[in-house]
């Protein structure tokens, strides 16, 4: 069948449209119908060179849909289902799925470095030549063929533009408060870099309890989000040094737990250099393969700080979008504030303009 899809063809350029052939889906395989898509830093970071993807390559790793067609030996979705997408694949049986870890699966790994499906082929096709997929998702498509436990079932009455932030954005940046932070109540927080993640985790931090949450951004309208999702404090990085702004809001001890979301080595030694003694730096931001980051080894020792980082929330998807679901419909979780653009599918490239200027908290594409 055909379908229209947003395929980037060369770093540097902008997506390009086309109506592209799409196989059915093959053994263990599902074709989704592409209800909305969002609009991440991550796609945004494959444009412009910093993460690696084989092109051509239809790109979108946010989303939400309706199952459409099922392939052979499908047993945990059906045509109808309204499901969630997730960039990661996992296989649910190596050491790390068997931990409660399935974003270090390397399957998710090989479908997200080789742009192929399991079986190393494509599904996308343009005038007979193979077109990759995005993190096994290419949610910037009409239809998308994808495995099939790469889909989480959500409840048919919940809207599939809120679903769509869900499969990325939310579950990321709440999931490194709850799952890799694991955030205490009354605890300190600072957040470096409050856009369509980082708000998430001013959100996550909010609900977790923290009694106090910093705000850093170097935009004026990203702060006044945040002071919205829960920052009791916001400090604009451009006027003011974050790491002495923030010791002085803590009265010199530095905060608990200290998120870099922007993908920059300056920002995340910010992060570690905000922290108190035992204290703990969480990066999320994506950086370029080859960046480096270097920190006072004295202060890992006398001081027991720790540095790490959080991939997808550091989740498990089939637990935690469920749980979000709840915590929405509990009225704890913003996602209705969260969404503040719509494009349709053709303004794509529209949409990643505002990004880039910092116009957007999270937006999305609709079809
Ligand atoms: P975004 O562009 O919406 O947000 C980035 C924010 O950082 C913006 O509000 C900027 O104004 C702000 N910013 C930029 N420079 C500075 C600075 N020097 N000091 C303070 N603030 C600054 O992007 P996003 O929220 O979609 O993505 C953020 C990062 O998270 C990006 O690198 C993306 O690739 C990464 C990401 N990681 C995962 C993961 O699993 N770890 C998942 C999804 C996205
Ligand atoms: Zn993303």
């Amino acid at each position: 069948m055909k379908t229209k899809a947003a395929i980037l063809f060369e770093v540097g350029k902008k997506l390009d449209i086309r109506e592209v052939d799409l196989e059915p889906p093959r053994m263990g395989e599902v074709m989704i119908k592409m209800g909305a898509a969002g609009i991440c830093h991550s796609d945004l970071h494959v444009m412009t060179g910093h993460l690696d993807a084989p092109l051509p390559v239809v790109l979108g790793h946010e989303g939400a849909g309706v199952v459409a067609e099922v392939g052979p030996g499908v047993t945990n979705v059906k045509p109808g289902d309204h499901v969630i997408p997730l960039w990661r694949l996992s296989c649910g049986v190596c050491e790390y799925c068997s931990a409660g870890r399935p974003a270090l699966c390397a399957e998710g790994l090989q479908i997200r470095k080789t742009g192929r499906l399991l079986d190393g082929s494509t599904r996308f096709h343009l005038g007979g030549k193979e077109i990759n997929h995005f993190a096994g998702v290419s949610s910037f498509s009409e239809y998308s063929v994808l495995p099939a436990r790469s889909l989480v079932k959500i409840p048919d009455d919940f809207p599939l533009d809120k679903a769509a932030l869900l499969g990325c954005g939310v579950i990321t940046g709440v999931g490194a408060v709850f799952n890799a932070a694991k955030v205490k109540p009354g605890s300190s927080v600072a957040v470096i870099g409050t856009g369509g993640v980082g708000i998430n985790v001013v959100q996550g931090a909010a609900i977790a309890g923290a009694g106090k949450i910093i705000a850093v951004d170097v935009l004026a309208n990203k702060l006044e989000f945040a002071r919205k999702f829960g920052a009791t404090h916001t400090i604009n990085a451009k006027e003011t040094k974050p790491v002495e702004a923030i010791r002085a809001l803590t009265g010199g001890r530095g905060v608990d737990y200290a998120f870099e979301v922007i993908g920059q080595p300056a920002t995340i030694r910010q992060a570690y250099d905000s922290l108190c003694k035992k204290g703990m730096a969480i990066v999320v931001g994506v950086t370029p393969q080859t960046m480096e980051v270097s920190v006072p080894i004295m202060t890992l020792v006398f001081e027991e700080r720790t540095l790490t980082g959080s991939i997808y929330g550091s989740a498990r998807p089939q637990v935690d979008l469920p749980m979000l679901i709840d915590l929405y419909r509990a009225g704890k979780l913003k996602l209705d504030e969260l969404l503040t653009g719509r494009y349709p599918f053709a303004k794509i490239n529209e949409a990643y303009e505002a990004l880039e200027q910092g116009k957007e908290l999270r937006s999305i594409v609709t079809f």
